[in-house]
């Protein structure tokens, strides 16, 4: 038996894209997902686990049928799902009256249910969310029924106001495999039976890093997982370190290339750190070569050359300061109040 675990498509979501349009991002998801079903289809993957959050808003009807005609080309693989918090079964929601194509088996109820699939050997368990929190462990009581040989529960949550599960119950419940959903981070809670997929594409600004699926073998009762890279961008936050001799210009240069470096399909947050010379101002507004950049934001700090400054001040308040605190070490508190004295007075004496 082999399985495809995702978990938060958000499809209809619309993160931040950067100028260039980095793509339309919106669209960008539901083609990382249609392209995810083109790998159930060429891998001919038994099962398709979504473990919630595959909208994230309420899904228009036209969304649905899209996703169902999607699903229904699948020749060989059956797709079980739950809602999440972000798709969860309003009282108006089209969820609950939609019909899907017979190899599609939602888990939409709000107590524990089960799908059967004896060609496989397996049976797949979840129940849904029915309201946008939910407080309590209501995993904590969902043993499986022993149905089939190989057990797999679809789980929705771990933070407080949803569902906050624990490593420990979750094990103690006696399942083969546990696919989370609802942490956009994909992570292991435990090897090769409980794992988080995150969400096929990162949503937001801050979910960096990898994203994709999580691909399942299971034989003899045993599974081994792989985490699969697939989503078509990352978020990525990087620190720009300039230096004293760094122009602006070298500075837009190295980014540009640390940008090519770290692929030019990538959107960016930077931030620059380090010191710069004391006459030096990085234009950021000028620095974003590939419209990938969302956002730059300058740390850097004047080096300051207390001697000459303190040379050129002699008969005012800044040299009087730089005198006074004079001598100390580069980590002590008097240096520290060295540099901001310094860079205070400056400002006013620009001002
Ligand atoms: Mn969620």
């Amino acid at each position: 038996m082999r399985f495809i675990h995702t978990a938060d498509l958000h499809l209809g979501a619309r993160p931040d894209a950067g100028k260039n349009n980095s793509g339309n991002r919106e669209r960008e998801i539901w083609e990382t997902f249609e392209r995810l079903i083109g790998v159930c289809e060429k891998k001919q993957v038994d099962l398709l686990l979504i473990a919630g959050d595959m909208f994230h808003r309420q899904p228009l009807l036209r969304e649905l049928k899209e996703v169902n005609y999607l699903f229904s080309k699948l020749t060989r693989t059956k797709v079980v799902m739950i809602a999440g918090n972000h798709d969860y079964m309003k009282w108006d929601s089209y969820y609950r009256t939609f019909q899907w194509n017979q190899n599609v088996y939602p888990l939409f109820g709000d107590r524990l249910q089960c799908a059967e699939f004896p060609e496989l050997g397996t049976a797949v368990y979840g129940l849904s969310y029915h309201r946008r929190e939910i407080k309590d462990n209501v995993y904590e009581k969902a043993k499986p029924w022993k149905k089939q040989k190989f057990e797999i529960l679809l789980a929705h949550g771990g933070d407080e106001k949803h569902i906050p599960v624990n490593k420990a119950s979750l094990l103690s419940l006696g399942y083969d495999y546990i696919a989370m959903g609802h942490i956009h981070k994909p992570g292991v809670v435990e090897e090769n039976r409980i794992l988080y997929a995150g969400a096929l594409e990162p949503i937001d600004k801050n979910d960096t890093g990898v994203h994709g699926y999580v691909y399942g073998k299971v034989s003899e009762g045993r599974v081994k997982t792989e985490f699969v890279p697939f989503a078509s961008r990352e978020y990525i936050h990087m620190k720009l370190q300039v230096n004293k001799e760094m122009t602006n210009l070298e500075a837009k240069e190295l980014l540009k290339k640390k940008i090519q470096e770290m692929g030019v399909q990538n959107i960016y947050k930077v931030v620059l750190t380090g010191f710069r010379n004391e006459y030096t101002t990085f234009d950021v507004d000028t620095m974003d070569d590939y419209g990938n950049v969302l956002e730059i934001v300058d740390e850097s700090r004047p080096a300051y050359r207390f001697d000459k400054l303190k040379e050129e001040n002699k008969d005012n308040l800044l040299g009087n300061y730089i005198e006074a605190f004079s001598g100390f070490p580069k980590d002590s508190v008097e240096y520290m109040a060295l540099y901001e004295g310094v860079e205070a007075l400056l400002e006013t004496k620009r001002g």
